[in-house]
């Protein structure tokens, strides 16, 4: 049976935890194999809205086993924290199962976090604040705290008093601040112990062992394409690897076993945080699209930069993740506009480029081709099927599904859990 991994198309926020909520109703185990608290996936259920940030949306599919995978790095207390939100709402945590090899976000990851971007000054990425990039730093120099560690207090304290030599060299010496001791990183993770034990688990174990009964795994990616370490737009990215590949390594699960690799797209496009964008508009059209689509971070409240959808951005996104289909989401935000830009190519110095060009430089020089197609100012929200559409609205997805790379399985039309149009 099918290993399913969804990824985001573009910077995130593409809906991606609406598209597993949706999915996830047909699936037995839903894994996160990326990144941690940075995340914000917002479900709206029965008109309850659910905020998640490092729990995988799946959580809320009830007959899913809700799985966070060795490539998570994990913030404790922002775990028990989001935990105990869901179950105050009434939500059922109870099967929530934690990879023994994921890593542990230390308190003093979040400071170098912040201290990292003053120093980067003008060239600062606009992180989240949340510690992941110096904790991936950490595991890639063999220098992480992992889950496991914290059931063994004498390994644990070995390795933070290796982990402290570096920091506190940096931290003193550079950055100006005190010295952190073993004594209060190891009783900072080992308050967690008792409550985390339970739940963790050899994941690699778990889901292959469900794939082996024929039952379905879904792979839930944090992040997006852009944002991708190796494919996105370094060095403005995040430091896991949030495409399809990554999902392989972050959950265990060999890539022949995946069967399906959905891209979740905006019908416009994205981004949080600095960086290049090619669409990005600065006008009218920018802050209807922010104001009319709720473009603010669910995590740390920050707008969102907008602008109009890219196909090349599309086409190399379905290149690099091997897209199966792609589910295009707020469709219902451009109703009104008269003409719809949709950008086909890029013009770099003076030349045409179809598909995503070689170099960082060439990318920050490339300004959109558009072509434009006319609109619709019927309210979308109810439709269910295709046919339920007015003509332009289902001409701009099949203009989108020729030139995007991926044919498209469904379409969002609202932020409610039923507001979609299944394609096929
Ligand atoms: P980090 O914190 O090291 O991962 O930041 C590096 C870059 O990755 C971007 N990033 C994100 N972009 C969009 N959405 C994300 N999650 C939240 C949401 C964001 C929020 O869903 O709304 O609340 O602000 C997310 N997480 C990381 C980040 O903006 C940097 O560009
Ligand atoms: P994620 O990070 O990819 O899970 O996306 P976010 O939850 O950060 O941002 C997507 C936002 O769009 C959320 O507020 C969703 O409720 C909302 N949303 C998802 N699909 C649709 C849709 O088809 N139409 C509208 N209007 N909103 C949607
Ligand atoms: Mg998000």
């Amino acid at each position: 049976m099918p290993a399913i991994v969804i990824v985001g198309a573009q910077w995130g926020d593409e809906g991606k935890g609406k598209a597993t909520d949706l999915l996830g109703s047909r699936v037995d185990y839903v894994v996160k194999p990326n990144g941690g608290n940075n995340a914000g996936h917002t479900v709206v259920v029965g008109g309850e809205k659910f905020e998640l940030k490092l729990l995988p949306a799946g959580i809320l599919s009830p007959n899913a086993t809700p799985v966070i995978g060795n490539g998570v790095v994990v913030n404790l207390e922002a775990l028990f924290e989001e935990i105990d939100g869901l179950e105050a709402r009434g939500a059922d945590t109870s099967k929530l199962r934690i990879s023994a090899n994921a890593h542990l976000v230390a308190p003093y990851h979040q400071t170098m976090d912040k201290v990292t971007e003053r120093f980067l000054g003008k060239r600062a990425i606009g992180t989240t604040g949340r510690g992941i990039g110096p904790t991936y730093m950490d595991k890639v120099g063999r220098l992480g705290i992992r889950v496991q560690d914290i059931f063994d207090e004498s390994i644990l304290r070995q390795k933070i008093e290796g982990a402290l030599r570096q920091k506190n060299e940096l931290l003193v010496k550079l950055y100006n601040r005190r010295d952190i001791t073993v004594d209060e990183i190891a009783d900072y993770f080992l308050a967690f112990v008792d409550r985390l034990r339970p739940m963790v688990v050899d994941s690699t174990i778990l889901l292959n062992d469900a794939l082996d009964r024929e039952e379905v795994v879904l792979m839930e990616g944090g992040q997006a394409t852009y944002l991708d370490v190796d494919h996105g737009t370094y060095p403005f990215v995040t430091s896991s690897n949030p495409t399809a590949g990554g999902a392989s390594v972050g959950s265990g699960i060999g890539p022949t076993r995946i069967t399906r690799s959905v891209g979740i797209i905006k019908a416009y496009t994205t981004r949080v945080g600095a960086g290049p964008f090619p669409t990005e508009l600065f006008d009218s059209w920018g802050e209807f699209l922010q104001k009319t689509g709720g473009e603010f971070g669910v995590n740390t409240g920050r707008p969102r930069r907008c602008g109009w959808y890219d196909a090349v951005m599309a086409r190399y996104a379905a290149r690099i993740n091997g897209f199966t289909d792609f589910f295009l989401t707020k469709l219902d935000v451009l109703t009104g506009i008269d003409q719809i830009p949709v950008c086909v190519a890029y013009d770099v110095d003076g030349v045409r480029h179809d598909q995503m060009p070689m170099t960082q430089t060439e990318f920050h020089h490339a300004t959109p081709i558009y072509e434009n197609f006319p609109g619709w100012t019927e309210d979308i929200t109810a439709a269910r099927t295709l046919e339920d559409l007015p003509e332009n609205a289902r001409n701009y997805i099949l203009a989108l599904e020729r030139i995007s790379g991926a044919p498209f399985s469904a379409i969002g039309v609202g932020p409610g859990r039923d507001q979609v149009i299944q394609v096929r």
